[in-house]
Formats: C-alpha cells, structure tokens, sequence
C-alpha cells in the first residue's frame, strides 16, 4: 500500500479534451469497440457480451478490428448489472452502425439499444431497422402511448450514424446529424421504473427474444442529457480514427501517449483507486490542483469561532489542532494536496483573527493604563 508519499491530487492533464476537442465529453458511457467491448468512460459501466466470443471488423474509416460485430442470432452486450443506465429526464443515445441484414428475434427488428422494464411500463429503445423502419420508442407508464420518433430505415449495407434524443418535451431522432423526426413527449411515469435489462443490440420483452442487430456498431454513446444539433453535429464528424489503438500499453494520438482505462502505477504494482500512484517523490515545475471549496466561510459574520481557552482545552486533549489530522492519520492515508491547502489556510485564517482579537484587547488595556496613570498623577498631587 502507498502512504506517506502518495500525493492524492488532480493533476489537470487534461487528457480527455485533448482527445476529443471536438466532442462534449460528459458522457455517461463510452464503447469504442475498437477491439473490446468495454466502457470507456470514467463509470466503468459493466458490460458483458453474450453469444459466444465477440468478433471486431472495420469501422467506418477502414481501421480493422474497430467495430464490434454482432450476429444478428445470439450476439449482444448487457450493460450495468441490469441497473439504469439511463437515468434522468433527458438522454441522448447515440452509435454508428452498418447494417448486414435482416435482425433476428421474434420480431427481426436490428435493435441498437434498449432499456426497460418486464412489462412495458419504463420502454426505451432505439432501432436501426425493423419493418423498414428507424426509430426511437420511450414509453413511461404501463397504460402511456408509445412515443415514438421515426423515418425509413436504411439498410443500404453502409454505416450510419444514428441518435436518439428525449428533452423535456420532445424526443427526437437524428440519422447521419440530420434531425428526421420530431415528436412531442409528456412523461406520465418513470423511465426507470423497474428497469430489468439495459442491452446494446437486442431488444426483448416478457421472457421472448425480439430484435437482435445483425451487423457491426460503432462509437457508442450514451449520454444522460439531451445534446445539442450543434453537439450531434461534432459527433457525427469526430473521426475516431485519429485515436491510433497502438497494441499493448499504450495508445497514440499525434505526439501523445495515453490509456483510457486502468490506473497506472510507478514505483509500485498496486495504483488503488488511483488513477496515477507514484511510490516516490513526484518532481515537477507547478502543480496545479483542483479542489471543492475554499476557507473564506471563516471571515463570514456567522462563523463560530473557537474561544482561546477551548482551543487550549482541546489542544492539551488531543494533542494537534482542531480539523487537522493526526499524525497516525496522515500516515495511514495521506494528504488530499487541495484538501489540506483549505484546511491550513482556514487556520491562518483563525489565526488572523484571534489576532486581530488579541490586538483589539490591548488596546483598551493601553487605553485604561493610561487613565489610571492620570488618576494616579492626579492623586499623588492631592497627596503630596
Ligand atoms: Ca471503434
């Protein structure tokens, strides 16, 4: 385990806007398919394939085993645990995908994404193609209608880019950045209400296997807002492509190196949570350190601050100053770099004001000093 030395700190890389300037990177999930099927966003989303041993073909720009490829039989990727991915008001799913034929299931439907309950009372779910038709279904209560935003699906063997957006009123579907069906949407329920499965590539319902995709998918976003035109725009145009997956451990872009996964140890075998964890003294010019919250509640009308003598109270009980950790804390877990920065300054900052206090106290002591030295004058002169 990492103690004394382990700096615990964000250091601002700014990897992630490096990598996609062009795109909003809050997303909650993030598969790149290149090669795995894993998420690639800070959340980690569970993702298990089922159906065999996935298998990767070419993506949309010509890199091989960049794009998942699904079987249109068996082949999808269970997301979460069957837990909510989707899981506000707003959301925007967005993938690339080529279609090779007809889906299977029960209903043949080539099923991009779907989220929902047993019963039909939290329905999400966005198609590429089933009847010759795309489109976007949400459905919030057992006895709501069917929103449903769709257009001519198409199956012309090419990629597309399809997205599906809900608003507060509106859900929306795109299909290569151009909005092609708008509809307007009254939520009557919960959309995850009951959420029993969240899948990418099959649909089904109430123990019947409906819609597997049957062919490759792509860039697979999914976003817990609702984009912008403006955003879907960038998407459509980010050429991952430009992200050059170099096998092993490392990946390129440009004169770049990163991971998107996994924490990196120096030093030691063992990163924890960490996302870089240095058994070692970490040299650098300037660091710069984000934290949440600063001290200047201190200076607030309303701040209680401790009296001298409490403070020498507790001192002599504890040993170390009120909110600052013991030794024996310190070595067990470390510093939070920005944390403690906060902290000592909150006791600068106390500090000033008891001086502030003390310095206001002798001046009335100076003050009546000097009236008794009168008196005393005074007196002395009636005396002698
Ligand atoms: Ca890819």
């Amino acid at each position: 385990m990492l103690k004394k030395e382990v700096i615990k700190t964000v250091i601002l890389l700014c990897v992630s806007n490096i990598l996609f300037a062009q795109i909003p990177t809050d997303y909650t999930g993030y598969w790149s398919f290149d090669g795995e099927y894993s998420d690639e966003s800070s959340n980690n989303i569970s993702s298990v394939f089922t159906g065999g041993t996935p298998i990767y073909g070419t993506d949309r720009n010509g890199n091989e085993n960049s794009a998942i490829i699904l079987d249109g039989i068996d082949d999808c990727i269970v997301l979460n645990n069957s837990q909510p991915v989707i899981t506000g008001l707003e959301f925007t799913i967005a993938c690339w995908a080529k279609i090779n034929g007809q889906g299977g299931g029960n209903y043949n439907q080539n099923t991009l994404f779907e989220q929902r309950d047993e019963g039909g009372s939290s329905t999400l779910i966005l198609s590429a193609e089933v009847d010759n038709i795309s489109k976007i279904v949400v459905r919030t209560s057992t006895s709501g209608a069917f929103t449903i935003a769709e257009t001519t699906s198409l199956s012309d063997g090419e990629w597309h880019f399809y997205v599906g957006v809900l608003s507060e009123n509106t859900l929306d579907l795109y299909i290569d950045k151009v909005l092609v069906h708008s509809v307007a949407f009254n939520y009557d329920g919960n959309l995850t209400n009951s959420v029993d499965h969240v899948d990418i590539g099959r649909h089904r319902c109430c123990n019947q296997m409906l819609g597997y995709f049957n062919g490759l998918i792509d860039d697979f976003y999914i976003y817990n807002r609702a984009l912008t035109p403006s955003e879907i725009t960038d998407l459509y145009n980010h050429n991952s492509s430009a992200v050059v997956t170099t096998p092993g451990l490392w990946s390129e872009n440009g004169s770049d190196i990163y991971r998107l996964t996994g924490n990196v140890g120096i030093g030691t075998t063992d990163p924890g949570s960490y996302k870089l964890a240095v058994e070692g003294i970490i040299g650098a010019h300037e660091i710069k350190v984000t934290t949440d919250g600063w001290a200047d509640f201190v200076f607030e009308e309303n701040y209680s601050l401790m009296s001298l003598s409490e403070l020498d109270a507790y001192i002599k009980a504890n040993r170390h100053l009120p909110e600052i950790p013991t030794t024996e804390e310190v070595e067990e877990n470390g510093i939070s770099v920005g944390e403690m920065n906060a902290k000592l300054l909150q006791k600068i900052e106390e500090l000033t004001l008891y001086l502030i206090y003390q310095n206001n106290k002798m001046e009335e002591f100076r003050k009546e000093l000097n009236q008794l030295k009168k008196e005393n004058e005074i007196l002395k002169q009636q005396v002698f």
